[in-house]
């Protein structure tokens, strides 16, 4: 491809193959490098898993009694300053607040785990304040995704779990259905947002007004995930109330969402339109927007016993399986373009994604994927919202997600190797250290500096260390069998009897076009497979523990695939060493060619080959990194001569300055300075400038939704993190969430660079214009302006020299 002729577009695509090849051969080494310190696998006393349990316990009562406390009967605790976080009253964190809806949501979200713990007076007083205290109907505007997940399952499981109770406990014999009532009632006020003409409910809706509230009257766009994970629960309220009208509803969404595969990949995109069921976003992979669509197709096969959702998902499975993973990495790439790349980044939601594989039954690639998260943890203590293809951080944040802990318990109960306990044992105390506070447990503001936010997500109590007790229990310590059930994407339980309920509304072996045997994939038994035989090649790869298996025409560098046991060796038999430089944290790698190392001469001379290839890779790849690189400049002199460009990075919810295009503006710092309230103290002087804001307390998108409002001309965001450079971290783009809204430029400035700019902003008397632009275009700019005083020094010296 010569990228002179190139369009912008596969350019971008063709460099992000090139881009993730490369970082796929940095990760690998990382991999070998970081986990030369990973604990040998022992086997866990019975003793110590005991006692972690209780640890776990423990954790549960720290952060229960911290919200029953300080924030009950608010929906969530602010544990840093300790009381309770409610819709309206607590400052506004954006569309983050979308999930609170005044119902005391840690509560019911954490009903099932009382019980789990065997903690039946606690559940019963708890299901007594629920009953007495939670209401819904408010005049506020909630996620329906979020709702039905933490509420609706909240509800239903408890309502099972206190009739389970009463049956085998002889205890709540007070308790009439309430719970299950409540649940009705919710489902009834969720199902306005249904009403769409393909089907597939809207992200948002009023408590109160449905969809009459008029901020809903635009609502076009929600996330695959959104609409593909209402199932579990609407079948379950339809067949224990016996109103079939969520089970329909539930089920036409999922069909609606079927139709809107890629038919030629299978892939679906993240975000669609509702009304018409374009795909607003097609990114695919299975993180962030999609992760619990899969989630629900498998288990609504489990759960109701449909083959057709067998058939769906096995069919999605495969798609996945051949476009988005990548040994042990899954990458998003383009559904309707499945080869090409989309991100190089990987978001943490994904990490579901191991414990779904050991449920399908394909335990190996599973085992991968979860060895190489558990190299994310251990490099950053814990896993980072976003990180690099070459595990660098993207985004930093961690709100104490559940998702890993959720794949390793799946995991330990699929293999029973006590690898996984170990897990288990590294992330409960890592919790214990850095996420516990005197008010229950914080989440992570930043992996590098282990800064705490005033957030304590539901899923916490609801999830996270609901799977580390469960991790560390016996089936015996527990007082439910839970393979009885199964467990929603908030754990949940659900019973699989409720596929005897039956369904009364409709044939459930509806026409479907596909046979489920078609799409089974072949893979290994768990009874046969040894995990660590899985997990050892991807810390051992240059000691080269692997046989090489195949052999045949000569590994070229574009066809490399750092996951691929056989290239690396193939390399290696070429005469190429690699050897980290730099910071090993980093997990940088030379690479190295000798005739001496090399196997045969034959196989020096395609080393040598392999070597030239990797360097034109490498060039690429720089001109890509340069590409999207934004810079702020400022000039240097009054009158405009000289202009300096300090380095910024791009987002990927802001339109691309695309060549010669700049946005020019004096610059002003937001007032608050972080730019997460409703407006901004100083809106009239942000007008028509170029707004700072610092990063934190709400997302990148909030902060440019905020920025737009009061009619600034671009954002930067500079970071929070002192001494934070883009000259010793790599720069990211920032991410969004899916809405393409933000109609001004925003970039991002590590503090260093933004220091530099704050400091000639202090120094002058007269307020500093910038340009925001891109970097190579500043360069070129810059170059032209040269060359065009070297000509006019060159004319206006050349009649002197004819003189
Ligand atoms: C939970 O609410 C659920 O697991 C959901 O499916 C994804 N996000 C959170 C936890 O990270």
């Amino acid at each position: 491809m010569s990228t002179a002729s190139a369009s912008p577009a596969s350019l971008a695509s063709g460099h992000r193959q090139i881009l993730s090849i490369l970082v796929a051969l940095v990760i690998l080494v990382a991999c070998v490098l970081s986990t030369e310190t990973t604990m040998p696998t022992q086997n866990m006393s019975h003793k110590e898993r005991a006692e972690l349990r209780e640890e776990a316990r423990d954790m549960f009562y720290h952060a229960y009694h911290a919200y029953m406390e300080n924030a009950y009967p608010a929906d969530e605790l602010m544990p840093l300053s300790c009381k309770g976080r409610y819709r309206g009253v607590t400052p506004s964190r954006g569309d983050m607040d979308d999930i609170l809806g005044n119902f005391s949501m840690t509560l019911v979200d954490t009903l099932d785990t009382l019980v789990l713990l065997g903690d039946f007076t606690e559940f019963e007083h708890a299901v007594k304040l629920v009953i007495r205290d939670v209401q819904f109907d408010s005049d506020i505007i909630v996620s329906v995704f979020e709702t039905n997940i933490r509420m609706v399952g909240g509800l239903l499981s408890a309502h099972i779990l206190a009739e389970y109770l009463q049956k085998h406990a002889d205890t709540m014999h007070w308790y009439k259905g309430e719970l299950l009532e409540m649940s009705r009632e919710l489902g009834y006020r969720l199902l306005p947002a249904f009403n769409t003409s393909t089907g597939i409910p809207h992200a948002r809706v009023n408590l109160r007004l449905g969809m009459k509230d008029p901020q809903l009257k635009k609502s076009r766009e929600t996330c695959t995930a959104c609409a593909g994970t209402i199932l579990l629960e609407f079948a379950a309220l339809s067949r224990l109330t016996g109103d079939p009208i969520f089970e329909v509803r539930a089920h036409a969404a999922m069909d609606a969402l079927w139709k809107l595969r890629h038919r030629g990949s299978d892939l679906m995109g993240t975000v669609l339109n509702v009304h018409s069921g374009d795909w607003v976003r097609r990114d695919s992979g299975v993180g962030a927007g999609i992760d619990s669509y899969y989630e629900y197709l498998f288990k609504s096969y489990v759960l109701l016993g449909d083959d057709k959702y067998l058939a769906r998902f096995n069919r999605h499975y495969n798609a996945v399986m051949k476009y988005v993973s990548e040994g042990p990495m899954l990458l998003d790439v383009l559904m309707h373009r499945p080869h090409a790349k989309s991100k190089n980044f990987m978001d943490s939601l994904l990490a579901f994604w191991p414990g779904l594989q050991v449920l399908s039954g394909d335990l190996k690639p599973a085992v991968q994927t979860h060895e190489m998260l558990y190299q994310v943890m251990q490099m950053h203590t814990f896993i980072p919202e976003a990180f690099t293809v070459d595990f660098q951080i993207h985004w930093g944040q961690h709100p104490l997600r559940p998702e890993f802990i959720e794949s390793t318990y799946f995991l330990y109960r699929a293999t029973g190797d006590h690898h996984y306990l170990q897990v288990g044992k590294r992330a409960l105390k890592t919790l214990q250290q850095y996420a516990k506070v005197s008010c229950g447990y914080a989440a992570v503001n930043d992996v590098r500096t282990g800064k705490h936010e005033d957030r304590m997500d539901s899923f916490v109590l609801s999830e996270t260390i609901k799977y580390l007790f469960l991790l560390f229990s016996d089936p015996q310590d527990l007082i439910i069998n839970v393979d009885e059930f199964v467990f929603t994407t908030e754990a949940h339980l659900l019973p699989l009897s409720i596929a005897q309920l039956g369904n009364s509304t409709f044939s459930f072996r509806q026409s479907d076009e596909h046979n489920v045997l078609d799409f089974m994939r072949t893979c290994p038994s768990s009874n046969k497979l040894f995990p660590e035989k899985v997990r050892k090649p991807l810390r051992n790869f240059i000691t080269g523990s692997c046989p090489r298996t195949t052999a045949g025409k000569r590994l070229s560098a574009l066809d490399f695939q750092a996951s691929n046991a056989d290239h690396l060796r193939a390399v290696y038999d070429m005469g190429i060493t690699m050897v980290s430089v730099g910071d090993r944290s980093q997990g940088k790698v030379r690479l190295f060619h000798s005739f001496y190392n090399a196997k045969s001469h034959e196989e020096g001379e395609m080393g040598l080959q392999f070597m030239q290839e990797m360097l034109e890779l490498t060039k690429m790849q720089s001109i890509n990194q340069l590409a999207q690189l934004q810079a702020v400049a400022y000039a240097t002199d009054e009158k405009a001569q000289d202009w300096i460009a300090l380095m910024a990075g791009p987002s990927h919810f802001s339109p691309e300055l695309i060549g010669d295009q700049f946005v020019q503006g004096d610059l002003v710092l937001a007032k608050p300075r972080r730019a997460c309230e409703e407006l901004l103290e100083n809106a009239e002087e942000a007008k028509g400038k170029v707004l700072v804001a610092e990063r934190g307390d709400c997302t990148f998108v909030n902060k440019a939704r905020l920025a737009q409002k009061v009619g600034a001309a671009a954002l930067i965001v500079c970071d929070n993190v002192p001494g934070s450079s883009g000259e010793t971290q790599p720069m990211f783009a920032m991410s969004g969430d899916g809405k393409d809204d933000v109609l001004i430029p925003v970039v991002f400035m590590y503090s260093v660079e933004f220091g530099k700019l704050s400091a000639v902003m202090q120094r002058r008397k007269q307020p500093l214009r910038v340009r925001v632009m891109q970097m190579v275009e500043f360069k070129r700019w810059q170059l032209a302006k040269a060359q065009r005083q070297n000509q006019t020094a060159t004319v206006t010296q050349k009649p002197e020299k004819e003189l």
